[in-house]
């Protein structure tokens, strides 16, 4: 049979003429577009939506006077590396750990691509719905009734532990006049912060003290009032009684545990079962032990992943779903976040004799110790899947930093028994030293952040909390290597000294560099902020403490000073946008952590050392006090930190 060609039509394809292939292939692609795009304006509950975005961009907008959606704000700032934190709104974000990376160009600009090609990961995302999850009671009871002790937690006979008074002998109050006057101003900023949250924001999470009203941001899921669970402890030591009270009764009466919502498994941590364990052990009201009790079950469902490695990111409504960050390396979990557990969770099995707790946070132990590590350092990403690093970056600031706190502090809360900590603890410091301590042309000791073999020869504020890690842990790696780590200690708190008294108003940027011709100086306009941080004078407290030196306290008294004329404003403290210029811009956040951390250990520099001695106590990463656990006290199996699995 002979095909003839027809008049007009295009001898290839469907017979269709090269304009008219040209029209449909426009219509087509056209059609592509507006499927794609309806994605974007689907319900958040339509499944389809949550397989091609990953779920921390498909949370709704917490709705809320100040709230905001800070999954939303850090996609929306990464597009501003050039912008320090809070020029981008009147907000700051909660977390102060994840608004740094979200200014990072690197990782702001990897993070859409990594979020896309998480979507795919994100279907792998291991949750399980907290009906399936081990409920910490129902095993508390048939612990309980099983082998395992049942002697129920008891306050005095931890009380009779302790090797002093926690309060000291008056308080901790000093006998030098100028020191307690120091002290006593200490005192009236904390009193003059409490009141005002307590004025124009009671029962959020932050005050905004410019806008005098309340911020609650979305860190903590529907949890509120950070500033009352954080300030509880401090309110209590400093003896503000009445302040004390009112707070107390707001967590008795107001603080809803039952609330729904996304919240940082690492936030919620430190700051809420932080905040109330320290308020239990140090007064002994049952009702702070149940309240934390019933927030740590709410965590456990996180860890619900191949690993064990918890996610970043938790439902503490019934669901109990985990997610990763949305901007974390394809949906890595972050080393700061789940290394950040430890001292809690011990506490949690501690008083509700169910080891549970515990065996989550040892198997993130065992893993961490078998996984081979570049050079012996521990990477900010891993994989809760897999199991793996994802990516090779190395900080003792953001993304790394109190993961190696807590491995020191883990081993001197067990009354140094855990012998795992030690080990881990002094290994990675080694690592540390060999590849990422540096010293500047100008004789400054600084921690580097590593690349990949690659050295930025930058260091955050929050790195200098390490000047005071390194002091508490001097005694007992090798005996000959004492001084050195004193030594080493006391530099680093120099340097970060250094990076304040080089500023015009004596307040430290958030990140400052060791290249481009400066030296502990930001380079970066976006580097330039403070945000009331402690970690400085953090490592000016331990110092104190370790050495006696009075530079410490000379230098937190710079602090205070500095604090008081370029942060406090009519209605409370806020953070400034730029520590080297004397015309104050202000960021309209009064950060929780101002309260339970950076007013605390002033305090503390200038009371005398039997205030929360260090025989008795460590601080948690928020600055809040949990005891250590002394061997030589009775307790029962529970308590000796058997786990179920041992
Ligand atoms: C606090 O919430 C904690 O210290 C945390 O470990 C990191 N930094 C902030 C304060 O800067």
């Amino acid at each position: 049979m002979v095909f003839r060609k027809l008049p007009g039509v295009s001898a290839s394809g469907m017979g269709l003429r090269l304009s008219q292939k040209f029209v449909f292939l426009l219509f087509l692609s056209g059609l592509v577009t507006l499927c794609f795009g309806a994605l974007f304006f689907l319900p958040d509950s339509v499944r389809l939506k949550r397989i091609f975005l990953s779920k921390t961009e498909t949370q709704p907008v917490t709705v809320g006077s100040g709230s905001e959606n800070d999954a939303r704000e850090l996609l929306k700032r990464a597009k501003e590396p050039e912008l320090p934190r809070g020029m981008t709104s009147a907000r700051v974000e909660t977390s102060t750990r994840l608004k740094n990376l979200s200014r990072k160009p690197t990782v702001s600009r990897e993070a859409t691509e990594e979020r896309l090609a998480a979507a795919g990961k994100a279907l792998e995302d291991f949750t399980l719905p907290r009906s399936r999850t081990e409920s910490a009671s129902a095993k508390a009871t048939s612990f309980a009734r099983g082998a395992a002790p049942s002697e129920p937690f008891s306050y005095d006979a931890f009380k009779a532990c302790l090797l002093k008074p926690p309060l000291g002998r008056d308080s901790g109050r000093p006998t030098d006049p100028e020191t307690n006057a120091r002290r006593e101003k200490v005192k009236e900023m904390m009193k003059f912060s409490w009141d005002n949250y307590k004025r124009y924001a009671w029962g959020k999470n932050e005050l905004r003290p410019l806008t005098r009203n309340g911020h609650i941001g979305n860190m903590f899921g529907g949890l509120r009032g950070a500033s009352i669970i954080d300030s509880l402890d401090t309110l209590y030591i400093m003896g503000l009684m009445d302040e004390y009270k009112d707070a107390k009764e707001w967590v008795e009466t107001s603080l809803d545990l039952n609330s729904n919502g996304e919240a940082s498994l690492f936030e919620v941590n430190i700051r809420y079962v932080g905040g109330l364990l320290a308020a239990y052990y140090l007064t002994g009201e049952e009702m702070y032990k149940s309240k934390v009790m019933e927030l740590g079950e709410k965590l456990l469902p996180a860890f619900n992943t191949p690993t064990g490695i918890p996610r970043g990111v938790i439902n503490l409504g019934s669901s109990g779903t985990s997610w990763s960050w949305g901007w974390a390396s394809a949906g890595s979990s972050i080393l700061a976040e789940f290394g950040t557990l430890h001292l809690e969770f011990v506490h949690l099995s501690e008083l509700s004799r169910n080891p549970i707790y515990k065996e989550k946070v040892m198997n993130i132990r065992k893993l961490l110790t078998k996984i081979e590590k570049p050079h012996g350092l521990y990477p900010n990403f891993l994989s809760p899947v897999s199991g793996n690093w994802v990516q090779h970056h190395v900080s003792i600031g953001g993304l790394g930093d109190s993961f190696y706190e807590y491995l020191i502090k883990s081993y001197l809360m067990s009354d140094k028994t855990d012998e795992g900590a030690k080990k881990m603890y002094y290994g990675a410091l080694e690592a540390i030293e060999a590849n990422l301590v540096q010293k500047s042309p100008g004789g400054l000791t600084y921690m580097a952040e590593w690349r990949g073999g690659i050295l930025d020869h930058k260091m955050g504020h929050l790195a200098c909390f390490s000047g005071g890690m390194i002091g508490i842990g001097a005694d007992d790696g090798a005996p000959e290597k004492r001084q050195h780590f004193l030594d080493l200690a006391a530099e680093i708190t120099h340097t970060c000294h250094e990076s304040y008294t080089r500023s015009a108003t004596k307040l430290g940027p958030e990140a400052f560099r060791f290249d481009g011709g400066g030296e502990a100086t930001a380079t970066r306009l976006s580097d330039r902020y403070y945000i009331l941080r402690p970690e400085v004078i953090e490592s000016y407290m331990y110092m104190w403490r370790l050495t006696h030196d009075p530079k410490y306290r000379e230098w937190g008294w710079e602090a205070v000073e500095a604090l008081e004329r370029h942060c406090r404003v009519e209605s409370g403290f806020s953070g400034i946008r730029d520590v080297y210029s004397m015309t104050a811009s202000h960021d309209n956040m009064q950060q929780s952590f101002f309260l339970s951390e950076t007013l605390k250990y002033l305090y503390l520099l200038f009371s005398d050392d039997d205030l929360l001695p260090l025989e008795d106590w460590v601080f948690n990463t928020e600055a809040h006090p949990l005891p250590i656990i002394h061997k030589n006290c009775q307790r029962d199996e529970a308590t000796q930190g058997k786990t179920a699995s041992e």
